[in-house]
């Protein structure tokens, strides 16, 4: 027994952890196929530390059939090349672009706050992961919203670099040792200087002056968590390699202390809770690099609203943003609907 997997974009950021996921945590496996662009065909990955390496497939020309889940971080262009020709085999396809997110025939999954929502995957055989920096907020959100009931949140993310590609990653890299040796830092990747600095702007801008990055913090917020939550973001990409940090402030219905938010979110699933109110009693970036949990820190009330709290939220993006998450969703998808795990 154990699943046939697929892991489609297994060169960039994304497909690697997912490889190293899948095999850090033996999810049951009869086989795994790693797929890329024709450009990657014949290169091999590591099947995370096995030892084991996998030839990539081309992609256009990989054949589906009998595969029981492929686990897609292509990009929305060839996603929506190969997603329906995937799903259509009867592969269940977990894709971590933003295509089907708002999707109303498409899931939208974050295991430990929606699960039940995976029940609508039989409509189009796809499954969504959210966003990056939605991810870990409404792991964040989820356990004080049953509490208290959340009305409106303010929210300012810190977004590492490995969040645009690995070319995000080799622009603050180079641009830092440039700027060292007095050479010139030219953006390729970002639309400003990245390294020593921050850039107030992901993705693209919409009609109304917000981006594209802050309006996925808004909508998938809502189809994940409850669609009466207001949300309010800005998105900043920061000089991190690694590890999406959030400024979040939460406006309740009815009370709930400083205190109570912190026991509940010691007990949270897939929270770890690390506020110790002193030197160094919080989690930053780099701490939580190649960690499953959503950190939460700083946890304090806020009096200039009625029932107000604010904290500090890092995970690593890569992982609960979007390997991780993916690969949960494959585990909760086998538990409850394919029985092939042992
Ligand atoms: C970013 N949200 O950090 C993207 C990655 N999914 O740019």
């Amino acid at each position: 027994m154990g699943y046939r997997i697929v892991v489609a974009g297994a060169t960039g950021n994304v497909g690697r952890e997912m490889l190293n996921i899948l095999a850090e945590r033996e999810f049951p496996l009869a086989d795994v196929a790693v797929v890329a662009s024709s450009r990657s065909q014949g290169d091999e990955v590591d099947f995370g530390e096995t030892g084991r390496k996998l030839k990539i497939q081309n992609i256009d020309h990989f054949d589906p059939t009998g595969w029981d889940m492929a686990l897609f971080a292509i990009g929305s262009e060839a996603t929506a090349i190969h997603a329906p020709r995937f799903a259509a085999a009867g592969c269940t396809v977990i894709d971590n672009s933003s295509l089907y997110r708002m999707d109303p025939d498409v899931p939208l999954i974050v295991p430990e706050v929606n699960p039940d929502a995976i029940a609508g995957y039989t409509k189009r055989n796809i499954i969504a992961n959210p966003n990056c920096s939605t991810a870990q907020m409404v792991v964040a959100l989820k356990p004080l919203h049953d509490f208290a009931k959340i009305k409106r949140v303010v929210v300012s993310t810190y977004q590492s670099v490995s969040g645009a590609g690995k070319a995000g990653m080799d622009e603050l890299f180079e641009q830092s040792r440039n700027i060292f040796v007095g050479d010139s830092a030219e953006a390729k990747k970002f639309t400003k200087q990245i390294a020593f600095n921050v850039i107030p702007h992901i993705d693209s801008f919409l009609d109304d002056g917000s981006t594209k990055e802050e309006w996925k913090m808004v909508v998938e917020t809502k189809k994940i968590l409850d669609p009466k939550i207001k949300v309010t973001a800005t998105c900043v990409r920061v000089p991190v390699f690694v590890g999406h940090s959030e400024s979040i402030n939460i406006e309740f219905e009815n009370e709930i202390s400083a205190a109570q938010a912190q026991k509940i979110l010691r007990e949270a699933p897939g929270v770890m809770l690390v506020d110790k109110r002193e030197d160094g009693g919080y989690v930053t970036p780099v701490e939580c690099v190649g960690e499953y949990a959503t950190f939460i820190s700083r946890v304090r009330e806020d009096p200039t609203v009625e029932n107000g709290l604010s904290l500090w939220c890092v995970s690593d993006n890569l992982r609960k943003g979007a390997a991780l998450n993916a690969v949960q969703i494959a585990e909760l998808l086998g538990r409850r609907y394919l029985n092939k795990g042992d």
